[in-house]
C-alpha cells in the first residue's frame, strides 16, 4: 500500500496543545482511498521541523505529504497557496530563536507554489459543510518555513505532491476567537487526503479565497 504522510506541529507560543498534532496523531495508521496514512509530529523549530520532515519522508517514502498548522484567529480550514523563501518571526519558537528577514535557502527560488489541488480541496470541504477558503500566506514564522522547505525538497521529485493546511484553534484553546472541533478538523484533513489523491489538475474557480 502507497503512503501518506500528515505532519502537524507540537504546542506553541504559550499554548498547550495545537489542533494539527492532534490531527496528526488521529491520523496516525488510518487508510484513506487505499492509502496507508502516517501521522507525525514536528517540532515548532527553525531548522530542526524540516529536518525531521526530511528525516520523515525518507522513512515512510510517501506519495503525497499534507503538512498541517494552527493559524489561531482564522476561522476556516485554509490550503495554503503558496510558500515564501523568508524567515521573519514575530515571536521566539520553541528553542528561542527568532530569526528576522532572513532567507530559508540561500539563493533558492523566491516562492514555490503548492502542488495540492487547492481550489477543489476548498470545493469539497464546502460541499461537506465545513468552512474553507484558499489562504494566499502562510505566514513568515514556522509553518511557512516547513512549507517552503517541503517545496524545495520536492522540487525535484515531481510526482510527490505535497503542500500546507492551516486550521483554526480547537474551542478550548479559544476565547473570543473562531475554533472548529477536533473531529470536524481531522475530517476535514482526511478529506484533502482524498481530494488530492483524486484530483490531479486543479478546478479554477472564482471566490474561493479569504481574501
Ligand atoms: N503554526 C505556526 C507554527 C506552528 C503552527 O502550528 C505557524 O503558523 O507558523
Amino acid at each position: 500500500m502507497k503512503t501518506v504522510l500528515v505532519t502537524g506541529f507540537e504546542p506553541f507560543g504559550g499554548e498547550t496543545i495545537n489542533p494539527s498534532g492532534e490531527i496528526a496523531r488521529q491520523l496516525h495508521g488510518t487508510v484513506i482511498a487505499g492509502h496507508h496514512v502516517v501521522g507525525a509530529l514536528l517540532p515548532c523549530v527553525f531548522g530542526a521541523a524540516i529536518t525531521e520532515l526530511k528525516q520523515q519522508m525518507r522513512a515512510t517514502k510517501p506519495v503525497l505529504v499534507i503538512c498541517v498548522g494552527q493559524a489561531g484567529g482564522r476561522a476556516e480550514i485554509t490550503p495554503e497557496r503558496v510558500a515564501i523563501n523568508v524567515d521573519d518571526a514575530r515571536i521566539a519558537d520553541n528553542a528561542g530563536r527568532q530569526p528576522v528577514d532572513r532567507p530559508i535557502v540561500r539563493g533558492g527560488p523566491a516562492a514555490y507554489w503548492s502542488t495540492l489541488p487547492i481550489k477543489a480541496i476548498t470545493a469539497e470541504l464546502r460541499r461537506r459543510g465545513m468552512p474553507a477558503a484558499v489562504s494566499q500566506t502562510a505566514g513568515t514564522f514556522v509553518c511557512n518555513h516547513v512549507f517552503y522547505g517541503l517545496m524545495h525538497e520536492l522540487r525535484k521529485q515531481k510526482k510527490i505532491r505535497g503542500g500546507f493546511i492551516h486550521v483554526p484553534f480547537l474551542p478550548e484553546q479559544a476565547k473570543d476567537q473562531p475554533s472548529l472541533p477536533l473531529a470536524v478538523m481531522t475530517a476535514a484533513i482526511g478529506s484533502v487526503i482524498a481530494v488530492a489523491l483524486k484530483i490531479r489538475r486543479d478546478v479554477h474557480v472564482a471566490g474561493g479565497a479569504t481574501d
